[in-house]
């Protein structure tokens, strides 16, 4: 066969796969998804994202949240809505205000944490952090009747620390802050202290805090230059303070103003769970979560995160594959877009139009 001709039905070939494929980042594509906490419960893992939807405004529209969970990081299983505005008594319903949630267990409950604004008819302004308890991971959840006294703002960032002490952070009007939990999850104990060693400029929010050999890695989302980029800070007490260490992931260069994150070890590999605008590349309220690989150096400092599309898991051999969801790809003669334009959930098509164009 002349290579030209070759050419040819290589490009036949990736157009006609990729119609028939399964993505592997962003990891749901069937809805949009952001802020995404994952946890592993049971030996699953476990996200619980937010959940943009289009409302036809030029800001977020988040009215519930899905839990999702999978067990190879490819095939997620999405538990359907597990919270929803309409269903908390202090959250005002028509703000649409659902923000980036997180979940914990202790002593076999589960206890899920979300942001809202809260009605004026309960006595509060503004956002606050609510709390409910199921089960299960995956619901149903029942929310309590109140935000969690002594906080204003949003994010919650939940740690549980070897001793089993858990502590909550979260942001307030740009600070961020952490405070230690009772132990029935639903009360501080003691005051809220802020976070000190972090840097003094940038907007930040979305904190999130684990442990590794005994250091605590206090890891949230600054705007350095324009947009959010994940940094981090380690110290050796969870209230603080830290010592502010750098910068995880770059800005997302597309331009999406968001980033937020978690970090997870499951199965002997670290990852790093966040979120770009993928299905909705023309608005970046409408976003969907990824997942990468994390690795740290030897005297346990993280390394940079590289977004990728090839996302991570083992993919088996015998399944359709979306092959634009790529590890490299060339330069030039080869891109990437939407399998139909108007529909932005149908998927993704790698193209070759020039020669020597690979992926
Ligand atoms: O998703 C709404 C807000 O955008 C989150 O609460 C922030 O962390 C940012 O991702």
């Amino acid at each position: 066969m002349k290579p030209n001709n070759l050419k040819l039905n290589l490009l036949a070939a990736l157009i006609f796969v990729a119609g028939n494929a399964v993505a592997q980042n962003p990891l749901i594509t069937d809805q949009f998804s952001a802020d995404p906490t994952a946890r592993v419960f049971d030996g699953k893992v476990y996200v619980y994202p937010s959940h943009d939807v289009n409302c036809n405004t030029n800001w977020f529209c988040m009215k519930d949240y899905h839990v999702f969970s999978s067990e190879d990081l490819i095939n997620w299983t999405d538990h359907g809505v597990i919270v929803s505005q309409e269903n908390v008594d202090w959250v005002d319903e028509t703000t649409n205000s659902m923000w980036a949630p997180d979940a914990m267990e202790k002593d076999g409950k589960y206890y899920f944490y979300f942001p809202a604004i809260a009605d004026t008819n309960v006595g509060l302004q503004g956002m606050h952090i609510g709390v409910a308890t199921s089960d299960t991971p995956y619901g149903p959840f029942v929310p309590e009747e109140k935000p969690i006294e002594g906080i204003s703002g949003i994010d919650p960032g939940v740690f549980k620390d070897v001793d089993g002490t858990v502590y909550i952070s979260w942001a307030g009007h740009g600070t961020l802050y952490v405070s230690k939990m009772k132990d029935n999850m639903k009360e501080l104990d003691g005051k809220p202290v802020k976070i000190e060693g972090l840097p003094s400029t940038g907007l930040k929010e979305g904190p999130f805090m684990f442990e590794r050999k005994g250091k605590y890695y206090f890891t949230f989302p600054l705007v350095i230059e324009k947009t959010e980029a994940i940094v981090y800070a380690m110290g050796d007490n969870p209230l603080g303070p830290f010592e502010y260490q750098g910068v995880i992931m770059e800005e997302h260069p597309t331009g999406c103003w968001t980033n937020h994150h978690s970090i997870l070890k499951y199965k002997g590999q670290w990852y790093m769970f966040y979120h770009h605008n993928d299905l909705s590349p023309d608005f970046d309220k409408n976003r969907s979560i990824r997942a990468d690989k994390l690795f740290f150096n030897e005297d346990g400092t993280i390394r940079k995160v590289t977004p990728t599309l090839r996302g991570v898991g083992i993919t088996p051999a015998t399944d359709h594959i979306q092959i634009d969801r790529y590890s490299m790809i060339s330069a030039r003669g080869a891109s990437v877009a939407f399998n139909h334009m108007t529909d932005t959930f149908g998927g993704w098509k790698a193209q070759l139009n020039l020669p020597n164009g690979w992926v």
